[in-house]
């Protein structure tokens, strides 16, 4: 399917939808948005994919909600739309593991998009920021949520209120980014990355990917139980009996997602 502003690659088990407004750096427009929700409902869907990378160029993975777009709505306008709400969540729905590739910038809606990937891998160019204040607004795709979550609400003040940008290193450091490679060898990193993800069980990634989620979600002790009853549950599965069969014999193993 061809898209306005992405460009979908789908090959061995790994589907790459690269963010694709040049002019804009990437900015998030109503058509990006659907167009995403559908790229990723579809890339669940398709048995030829076990893994999605979300990337956009080498200056930005997005720099943000499009502000042309949104200068001119009224409350009446955003609220009666509920601008960007269905189609953002419809990224939380995805049940197979997706990375993001940061390249660039990362600001508001784009750091909230990359934010609600399952990880984020970005280049030394990267740069992550919540300048949604200098606009007279605050987040609204989770920044507020998520970003405090990921590193504190000391950091996460001081992101929303300066408007800062925060470099890669530091992404790093306070754990919004799970490495930095150098901007060269980003997309080789992120397909090795995604390459092994898919040589293991769907069933079992998908597992890891509810049962971490679900500690945003939950108290601890709540979330342990949700997590060892999917590891119980998991003992009903061929993958299980491969997975460790193959271990005992010293042997890759060959996993069916059944
Ligand atoms: N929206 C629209 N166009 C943009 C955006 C944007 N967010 N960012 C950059 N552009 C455009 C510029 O207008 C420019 O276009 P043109 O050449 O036609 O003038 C082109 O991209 C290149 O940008 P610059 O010339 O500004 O490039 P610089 O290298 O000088 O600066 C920056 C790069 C620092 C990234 C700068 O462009 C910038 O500050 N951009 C805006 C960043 C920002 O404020 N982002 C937050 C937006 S608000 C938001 O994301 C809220 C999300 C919540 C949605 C909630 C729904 C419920």
């Amino acid at each position: 399917m061809a898209y306005e502003t992405l460009i979908v690659e789908i090959e061995d088990y790994v589907a790459l939808i690269r963010l694709n407004r040049p002019d804009a750096l990437n900015a998030l427009n109503s058509k990006m948005m659907s167009e995403l929700a559908e790229a990723l409902a579809a890339a669940d869907r398709n048995d030829k994919v076990r893994c999605i990378v979300i990337t956009g160029s080498d200056e930005a993975f997005a720099a943000g909600a499009d502000i042309k777009e949104m200068a001119g709505q009224s409350f009446v306008d955003v609220f009666g739309s509920d601008f960007f709400t269905s189609d953002s969540e419809a990224m939380l729905r995805v049940r197979k593991p997706i990375i993001a590739a940061v390249a660039g910038y990362a600001l508001g809606g784009g750091c909230e998009l990359a934010m609600m990937c399952d990880f984020i891998i970005a280049a030394d160019t990267a740069k992550f920021g919540q300048p949604e204040i200098n606009l007279g607004v605050v987040a609204g795709l989770g920044g507020t949520q998520r970003l405090t979550r990921f590193v504190g609400k000391s950091k996460s003040m001081d992101m929303h209120l300066t408007g800062r940008f925060m470099d890669a290193a530091e992404a790093e450091r306070c754990g919004l980014v799970s490495r930095v490679v150098p901007a060269k060898n980003l997309m080789e990193e992120v397909m090795k990355a995604a390459a092994k993800i898919s040589g293991k069980s769907l069933l079992t990634a998908m597992a890891v990917k509810e049962a971490v989620n679900r500690s945003y979600e939950t108290t601890l002790r709540e979330g342990v139980l949700f997590e060892r009853r999917l590891f119980h549950a998991l003992f009903a599965t061929e993958d299980q009996k491969e997975g460790m069969a193959a271990f005992l014999e010293k042997r890759t193993p060959q996993f069916r997602d059944k």
